[in-house]
């Protein structure tokens, strides 16, 4: 199958609700402005949970050409868990994808190996896609040791999962260096790691299963990058922190993806 690129802005802590309806009014205004073909390239948001409803009446009201998703989501489905959101309750929001392991969240929070494998499981039993995030720290790469890193953090979430449920996901290569520090791997290491995972994906399950997966390249994305690196084979599309906080730096980037 051809995989549908897919630029995802998340948005990590910015914007309260009334600027997420703001931000949202002007993109969509500004795509149609530029006639966006929204058949060739997918554009996703990933706002706090806190602007979810806001976004789900925007989007359902005036049937906007955008996906969204939440950044993170509780491994518990519902009970005496103060100040967690479970994967339903997302999905009721209409959220198409949740980020899991994002290098944010494994530095700030506790989420360890176990706790991202039981986020991926509650995101797919709710219906929804995780998008999960790899990549590694400037020491691994020093040594060496990126590619086989970067697998490695794939390999153990997805070792028990079934095919179907890999289809499911998307994994995001983020090498931790390039994460909002303005430096953005060059088209071939970036290459290179979704190339390796893909590879990964293809010997664990199968043909189907590692065409299907998406494959985005994420750290310090901004619209003078994204040529080259969508030319890439295995590379389909972007995971935008930064740049996605602006709405014509943002449209760019979506429509040179
Ligand atoms: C990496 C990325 C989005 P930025 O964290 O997830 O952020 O584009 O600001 O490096």
């Amino acid at each position: 199958p051809t995989r549908m690129p897919v630029v995802v802005g998340n948005w990590k802590m910015n914007f309260d609700h009334l600027e997420a309806t703001y931000f949202i009014q002007k993109l969509a205004w500004t795509l149609r402005d530029v006639h966006f073909d929204n058949r060739r390239c997918e554009i996703a948001l990933l706002p706090s949970f806190t602007s979810l409803r806001s976004v789900q009446v925007l989007v359902e009201a005036d049937r906007l050409p955008l996906t969204y998703g939440a950044q993170s989501v509780s491994v518990t489905t519902q009970g005496a868990f103060t100040g967690d959101i479970s994967a339903d309750m997302l999905a009721r929001l209409g959220c198409t994808y949740v980020l899991v392991g994002h290098s944010e969240r494994r530095k700030y929070h506790p989420e360890d190996d176990a706790n991202i494998v039981d986020q991926v499981r509650a995101v797919l039993a709710a219906g929804m896609h995780p998008i999960l995030c790899v990549g590694e720290s400037f020491e691994e790469r020093r040594q060496g040791i990126a590619l086989d890193f970067a697998v490695g953090q794939v390999s153990d979430v997805t070792r028990d999962l079934s095919d179907e449920q890999t289809s499911h996901m998307l994994i995001a290569y983020e090498p931790v260096w390039a994460i909002g520090t303005g430096m953005v791997a060059t088209p071939q290491s970036a290459q290179d790691a979704a190339r390796a995972i893909r590879d990964h994906v293809r010997s664990t399950f199968d043909e189907t299963v590692a065409s299907s997966v998406r494959v985005l390249y994420g750290g310090s994305v901004t619209s003078r990058d994204v040529a080259q690196l969508i030319e890439q084979p295995d590379i389909d599309g972007f995971l935008v922190g930064g740049a996605s906080l602006d709405v014509d730096e943002f449209t760019s980037i979506a429509r040179l993806t």
